[in-house]
């Protein structure tokens, strides 16, 4: 009798076991993700999920959840950042790369080296044209453009950065408890960007206006609504002509 109790115990057990991890945690949707997950991150247009995670970085239709597919990396990957547009994601690994990637095609374009240990945090500034990385000792800014190295910042082993909404700054999280804030306007080339696509002499509301009408079209449509001069008039040109906005035409 003894036997047949402590039978019928291990028995609700076993069963009941299963379906408490299975069960979602209350006020959860879904359960995405294959691997150890080190960073989530939706794109910019909120219709896609990417999960960094020991295999690579996996991307989730982030309204059905389904999952799109597995963008492998041979090392683990510690972070990643959406491009502005999109049309990027940047990977921060172990390997001590970063990898550029195509969102759309999920293929990787590029890989930039340079760093001396594994790359944790990543993060595009918001006109796009640079990427930032935090390793042991150093933050690197590159190119995004011609995927080249920009600066070398020397800082303690750096956890996090980001860019101020308007590109101006750089922040950066070290291990011994320090924020620093970096200038960017050295490495932002403005005047390589015209934003005063009217030409009355002042970046205002009229060059939002012409860069909308034309978003979506090739820069041959008017050529001087491509204001960063990437062949299509996109949300990256409004972007730019934001963080101008109310300056005088250089
Ligand atoms: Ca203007
Ligand atoms: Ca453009």
């Amino acid at each position: 009798m003894k036997r047949a109790i402590i039978l019928f115990i291990t028995a609700i057990i076993l069963c009941s076991f299963p379906s408490q991890l299975s069960a979602l945690p209350e006020g959860a949707v879904a359960r995405l993700g294959k691997g150890s997950v080190s960073e989530v991150a939706f794109s910019p247009d909120g219709s896609i999920l990417a999960v960094a995670s020991s295999i690579g970085v996996w991307l989730y239709d982030a309204h059905t959840y389904a999952e799109i597919g597995l963008m492998e990396s041979n090392a683990w990957v510690a972070s990643i950042a959406f491009s502005p547009d999109g049309s990027l994601l940047a990977s921060g690994s172990w390997d001590n790369t970063i990898k550029l990637w195509d969102v759309k095609s999920r293929t990787n374009i590029a890989t930039l080296e340079g760093h001396t240990s594994y790359v944790s945090p990543v993060a595009f500034s918001p006109d796009g044209s640079l990427l930032a990385s935090g390793s042991y000792g150093e933050v690197k800014l590159w190119d995004v453009r011609s995927r080249t190295l920009v600066a070398t910042l020397e800082v303690p082993y750096v956890n996090s950065v980001a860019f101020s909404p308007d590109g101006s700054l750089l922040a950066s999280g070290s291990d011994d408890g320090t924020i620093i804030l970096w200038d960017m306007k050295p490495y932002i080339n403005f005047t390589e960007y015209n934003c005063d696509v009217n030409s009355d002499g002042v970046v205002n509301i009229l060059d939002l206006v012409i860069v909308s009408k034309y978003i979506g079209k090739p820069a041959s449509d008017n050529v001087k609504a491509d204001v960063n001069k990437d062949g299509i008039i996109d949300i990256l040109d409004l972007n730019i002509v934001s963080q101008h906005f109310g300056k005088s035409s250089p």
